[in-house]
């Protein structure tokens, strides 16, 4: 079976000129996204040789010279020259364009889909790019400056391994933020670990920098993906069901159909498909196959086993996805998507090789398994009756005039504008608050609705019982929206904004998180279209001599504090007598803040260096472009007159061991700060206070005599907010009902000066998680949680 290539399978195409020119053709943009699509680029390279059969080991390196390192225990990318381009078979790969096998229907890769522009493509928005190859005994290497060798390919040692290892540091001429997230690349690599389950891959990634680490091995595939999907649910029936076959479409190309699926106790289907290992979150034919497969197998059985009474309320498909977990994961060799963003899979065959697989498997599963079969039909019957039951409840509620849309309920403040995307609702809690934001609103464009207590938690209720609760009827009936399948109508809403707000302290973000979870479970369409929003009222009251302020966050405060220190306080430099007080204090203030923000930026390590040590290199007030690391050696600085890379032309063909080459892309700005300083007669050492005598400050606060002594500049704004802390009165913000109505519009409601956050929902495995946990059944998943996460939680009012 195994297949024999060599470099000569390999297509040559045009250059990479192109790829640099317009970065976001290839890989979407050249933000954040476009930044770790490089890397599950390279990932994917390794996660296709697993395919093939050769890789059991991927490792993710989050290097701290702000590099990433993909290594692989494949076979290693051939070294062999190639035939007509005369050169090995890795340059080749790395450096021309859509290099890559010749069109093979005999095989599915990953990268096929959503990535697959190639790791030349990486290549070229590389700043540095080093591979590393372990074959046939030995080490080899080469290096590549955006996409253009620095090296021959060379043998560097032996080794006993075999694999590839590829090390990717990020060209900021290119790439907006050049700063890998751990989060982003480890929720995409356990993904990617458990679609690849069966190939009993394991994925690890590690950063040793916060001495992070995590390994993603699932050898159970798609059924450990739902059970970490049902991790906080509860499932109706102990044991997964899960599909594995493999066959060929009617052309004879492979095609891989693996499912698994598991029921639990809530009223929702959450089904996750993918191709190739890509995620289609549009779905598309596979999607629909598999539900056809599904509902024909389960009605049969329901059927077979006289399961269902003729009278009564036959379960549609619907019914059999109601509280569905399941995965489904399909690879084929040539897979065509709908749509440009590739989401959306539009094979036509496909659909009825998944639906009659799909129905195959089932009937065999429920037949070995009666119990499981019979609890799934019953809980279908249940959500049919259910469904029964909300039409008729809806009726009801809809003959009373609730639903209608044209009425409006009682408590509804409502706006003037008929403009909708101009307007907004406010959605408050309690009658009281209510009642200030009435006052407080500009009547023209925003809506008020006082909610009272705490809505119904919609994660735990079904929704026949959710449409009786009056705060929620209320609610859809301010919004104007309808509700529930065939009935909800974005287009018919009518706001333009729609703002939670709550007050900051635990109950104000209880009713928020209901508010959310319901929006997310019944309309989800708002979030996606970004309607939702909210409010962030103030979380601090200052007063100083009768003077009240409202401050919204912790930055907000410093500032406030800093400039009250200010305002009576004088700095006197010891040796110079030089003396800083009013405007002239604010300014040097001004630009402490700005320094000490830059020095912060050098305290996670990962400039390589401390700020001390970078502005000392300083020379005639010109700061350091770029520094590099020479072994056994002090780091070598490069200023505006020399780049790294012409010094390293000037060495000629040398080792690759220089390669933590940093760059400060804040030198100009930290210089002009330093500038300003000296415009003050201020040096380096002044703000440092690190050299002998220099730097000692007298510092007066708020026109005292005795001064307090501080060594180096950069101490005297800690200092001089400590001391204003003394002559205020900081009151933690309780609550929106003790605000009067103008201070909720210029705090809250002014759209001049208020904060929004818009939600917007980034991950589904992710948002569905993070709502079960909060609002799902179980009570110890959610105490872990809140655990785990209590540190994030600042505005935690306990
Ligand atoms: C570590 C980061 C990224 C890779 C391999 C192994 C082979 C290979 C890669 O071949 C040419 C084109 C398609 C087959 C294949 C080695 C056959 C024999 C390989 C990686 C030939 C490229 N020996 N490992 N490419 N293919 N790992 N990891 O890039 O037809 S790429």
């Amino acid at each position: 079976m195994t297949k024999i290539y060599d470099s000569s399978s390999i297509q040559v195409l045009e250059g990479l000129e192109a790829v640099r020119k317009r970065p976001a053709m290839y890989i979407g943009d050249t933000l954040t996204r476009g930044l770790h699509h490089c890397v599950f680029e390279i990932v994917d390279n390794s996660v296709d040789e697993a395919l093939a059969g050769y890789c059991t080991n991927i490792n993710v390196e989050l290097n701290e010279d702000g590099s990433v390192s993909v290594t692989d225990d494949g076979r290693g990318i051939p070294v062999d020259v190639h035939p007509t381009e005369g050169v090995p078979a890795v340059e080749v790969i790395l450096c021309k364009l859509h290099a890559g096998g010749k069109f093979d229907k005999d095989s599915y890769k990953v990268s096929g889909g959503l990535h697959g522009v190639g790791v030349s493509c990486v290549n070229a928005l590389a700043k540095i790019l080093k591979v590393e190859i372990y074959r046939d005994g030995k080490v080899y290497e080469q290096t590549f400056m955006r996409g253009v060798k620095q090296t021959e390919l060379s043998v560097s040692g032996e080794t006993s391994k075999h694999g590839t290892k590829i090390t990717f540091f990020p060209d900021e001429e290119i790439f907006e933020t050049t700063e890998f997230s751990y989060e982003t690349l480890s929720k995409r690599l356990r993904e990617m670990a458990f679609l690849m389950g069966r190939s009993n891959l394991i994925i690890e990634i590690s950063e040793p920098t916060s001495d992070r680490r995590d390994e993603f091995h699932y050898p159970n595939g798609l059924d450990d993906f739902i059970a970490f999907i049902n991790e906080n649910k509860q499932p109706i029936h102990p044991k997964l069901i899960s599909i594995n076959v493999e066959t060929e479409d009617s052309e004879g190309s492979p095609v891989s159909v693996e499912v698994s699926l598991q029921y639990n106790d809530t009223y929702r289907e959450d089904v996750h498909c993918f191709v190739n290992n890509i995620n289609t979150t549009e779905g598309g034919t596979h999607l629909s196959g598999f539900r056809s497969g599904l509902t024909r197998a389960l009605n049969g059985y329901a059927k077979r086993e006289s399961i269902l009474k003729p009278k009564e309320v036959q379960p549609s498909g619907d019914d059999f996805r109601e509280g569905l977990a399941a995965v489904l994961s399909v690879k084929l060799a040539d897979p065509q998507f709908e749509s440009q963003t590739k989401i959306k899979l539009g094979n036509r065959e496909i659909e009825g090789i998944v639906s009659s697989i799909v129905s195959d498997q089932l009937n065999t599963a429920l037949e070995e398994n009666p119990a499981i079969g019979k609890a799934i039909v019953n809980k279908a019957l249940l959500a049919a009756r259910a469904r029964e039951a909300a039409r008729r409840q809806r009726d009801i509620v809809r003959r009373k005039g609730v639903l209608a849309s044209g009425s409006l309920p009682g408590k509804l403040a409502d706006c003037q504008s008929k403009q909708r995307d101009e307007t907004e609702l406010y959605i408050v809690e309690g009658d009281s608050a209510g009642g200030t934001a009435k006052s407080a609103r500009d009547r023209v464009f925003q809506a008020i609705l006082p909610l009272r207590g705490k809505i119904l938690n919609v994660e735990k209720a079904r929704l026949d019982k959710m449409l009786n609760h009056e705060e929620i009827q209320i609610l859809i009936q301010a919004m104007g929206t309808g509700f529930g399948e065939g009935d909800f109508d974005i287009e018919k809403l009518r706001y333009g904004k729609i703002i939670i707000m709550t007050d900051a302290d635990v109950d104000g973000s209880h009713i928020r998180t209901l508010l959310l979870t319901f929006f997310y479970r019944q309309m989800e369409e708002l979030v996606r279209n970004r309607r939702i929003y909210i409010a962030v009222p103030p979380l601090y009251k200052l007063r100083r001599k009768k003077v009240e302020r409202y401050i919204v966050d912790e930055l907000g405060l410093k500032k406030a504090l800093l400039n009250i220190a200010i305002e009576g306080a004088r700095i006197e430099a010891v040796s110079s007598k030089d003396v800083f007080e009013g405007d002239r204090l604010a300014a040097l203030i001004e630009q402490l803040v700005e320094l000490g923000r830059h020095e912060e930026s050098f305290e996670n390590g990962l400039r390589g260096i401390e700020f001390s040590t970078y502005v000392e290199a300083a020379e005639n007030g010109q700061l350091p472009r770029q520094v590099s690391f020479p072994v056994d050696s002090e780091p070598r600085f490069f200023f505006e007159n020399e780049t790294y890379r012409e010094y390293l032309d000037s060495l000629g063909e040398e080792s690759t061991e220089r390669l933590g080459c940093r760059d400060f892309p804040d030198a100009s700005a930290i210089e002009s700060s330093l500038s300003a300083l000296s415009d003050m007669n201020l040096s380096i050492s002044d703000y440092l206070g690190l050299a002998e005598g220099k730097g000692r400050f007298e510092v007066f606060v708020d026109g005292s005599e005795n001064p307090e002594e501080c060594v180096g500049l950069r101490n005297v704004v800690n200092h001089l907010r400590h001391a204003a802390e003394q002559g205020v009165d900081i009151q933690r913000y309780k609550g929106l009902g003790e605000m009067n109505a103008d201070q909720l519009w210029e705090s809250t409601m002014d759209p001049e000066t208020r904060t929004l956050h818009p939600v917007v929902l980034e991950d589904d495995v992710e948002a569905d998680h993070l709502f079960s946990t909060l609002m799902g059944p179980g009570v110890e998943p959610r105490r872990q949680f809140i655990e785990k996460h209590a540190l994030e939680v600042r505005n935690l009012d306990v």
